[in-house]
């Protein structure tokens, strides 16, 4: 084993294909990192033509669902974007958790990268402030991962 150089992920990864699964509960949040995911792949040189939005009910329903595409065969990475309020629901424990576990579940039985885009806050407000125009924007930096772990495991 050569101590030389450590192997990662660049955010560049040439032809890679990227699909968005997107819940449409809380969508002024949701659509917001839509935009940041598509703004940073389209930055780092990802094409329109490699990039396939898809749309769930909610944040619930978004491991079934990126497990269906991961399973196609057709992208190099899903990323997942919902954002669930507490207070929105008297089930938000419920929904986080079985959102997030299933969400790790996907990545680890179908071996595609599934970056997890999901925001779990206490208000509108904190969901905001994750959801903005700049650099504070969780579903840029889910795109971001997506790329970064395509490029990492390209070199495995
Ligand atoms: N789904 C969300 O994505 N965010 C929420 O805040 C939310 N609340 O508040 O309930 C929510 N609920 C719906 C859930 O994800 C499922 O769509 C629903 O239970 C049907 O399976």
């Amino acid at each position: 084993m050569s101590e030389s150089r450590p192997i990662e992920g660049e955010f560049h990864a040439s032809g890679a294909r990227f699909a968005m699964v997107v819940a449409r509960w809380n969508g002024e949040i949701t659509e917001k990192l839509l935009e940041g995911a598509l703004r940073a792949l389209r930055r780092q040189d990802v094409a329109d033509d490699d990039l396939q939005v898809y749309r769930v009910p909610g944040a619930f329903e978004l491991p079934l669902a990126a497990r269906k595409v991961a399973e196609t065969g057709r992208f190099d990475a899903v990323i997942v974007l919902g954002a669930v309020i507490r207070g929105g629901t008297p089930h938000f424990d419920y929904v986080c958790a079985e959102t997030t576990r299933g969400i790790g579940e996907v990545a680890l039985a179908t071996g595609v990268p599934v970056a997890f885009g999901v925001l779990t806050t206490d208000d509108q407000e904190q969901a905001r402030a994750r959801a903005g125009p700049g650099g504070d924007n969780k579903g840029e930096e889910a795109a971001l991962t997506a790329l970064e772990m395509v490029s990492l495991l390209r070199q495995l």
